[in-house]
């Protein structure tokens, strides 16, 4: 695929199943561009040490027996490097996601995922609406969000792809607790069964580099660890019809792509304007 033409059958299958792939999206110069991108913000992370804050931009590092420190994720890098900036505006993006939430859109997550070879980094089986918080700034969720993720690398069971479930954003919100963070848990079938879901009925999202998966805010997924030699890196963005959002970044403003300049607006660090840092964070 080439340009802005992307084909609409992930439509039927977002609307039907809650999830869909469209792939090669992204050329392999492209992706390359995002690995070099990723490269240079994991250097800069390793290099801090610690979880580091500016405004939006937030380094999390954790520590993980026998890998030691990892840069787990980072939010909103776009403002830090520029081919990354240029992907979360990008007119295909703005071609998958017109047909389900229209033109006018803001960005409430730009995130990078990183699962070295051998590490966990898991995410628990969860629902995307449980973090859209506070909710008096998201009206409308189930039809106006959609969450997107890149490969950067290919994405395999084995590397810790997302797992999701077909049909569950059907379900509507499931009761989580809201002590138990996805990205603090295993992905577990457990969590399934309990809540009445057949655990067999869970897919794996195999990706090829410059793929887009996309899901919707009630589907269920989560993802497991990276038992391969590869890396697993993977670039995601989620989007909301921006009258039905007070938070956010815009990214298309009918349909013309917004770039990320000026101040940053509130997302989701509510002591943005209170303590912006530059900081270390524990
Ligand atoms: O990177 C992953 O595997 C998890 C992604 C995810 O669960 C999310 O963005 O909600």
């Amino acid at each position: 695929m080439s340009g802005s033409s992307v084909s609409g059958e992930h439509v039927a299958q977002f609307r039907a199943e809650g999830y869909a792939v469209v792939r090669g999206v992204f050329a392999p110069q492209e992706v390359a561009a995002m690995a070099a991108a990723f490269d240079r913000l994991h250097a800069r992370a390793l290099a801090g040490g610690r979880s580091w804050r500016d405004r939006n931009v937030f380094f999390c590092m954790a520590e993980e027996a026998g890998a030691g420190s990892l840069l787990r994720y980072a939010q909103w890098t776009a403002w830090l490097e520029p081919d990354l900036e240029l992907v979360r505006r990008d007119l295909r993006l703005l071609a998958i996601l017109e047909p389900l939430i229209g033109r006018d859109i803001k960005q409430i997550i730009n995130q990078l995922h990183w699962k070295p070879p051998g590490t966990r980094a898991e995410f628990g089986f969860h629902q995307d609406s449980r973090s859209r918080r506070p909710r008096e700034a998201y009206r409308d969720l189930a039809s106006s969000y959609v969450q997107t993720g890149i490969a950067v690398d290919p994405q395999r069971r084995e590397n810790g792809a997302v797992v999701v479930v077909p049909g569950s954003h059907r379900l509507g919100e499931l009761p989580f607790d809201a002590d138990r963070p996805s990205m603090k848990e295993a992905m577990d079938t457990e969590d399934l069964a309990r809540l009445g879901i057949d655990p067999a009925s869970a897919v794996t999202l195999e990706l090829e580099p410059g793929d887009i998966a996309l899901w919707h805010v009630h589907t269920l997924h989560g993802s497991g660890p990276n038992t391969s030699r590869i890396d697993r890196r993977f670039y995601i963005n989620g989007y909301v019809t921006a009258a039905n959002c007070e938070r956010g970044e815009w990214a298309f403003q009918d349909g013309q792509p917004c770039p990320l300049e000026g101040e940053h607006s509130l997302v989701h660090y509510e002591e943005l304007y209170t303590k912006p840092g530059p900081m270390f964070v524990d």
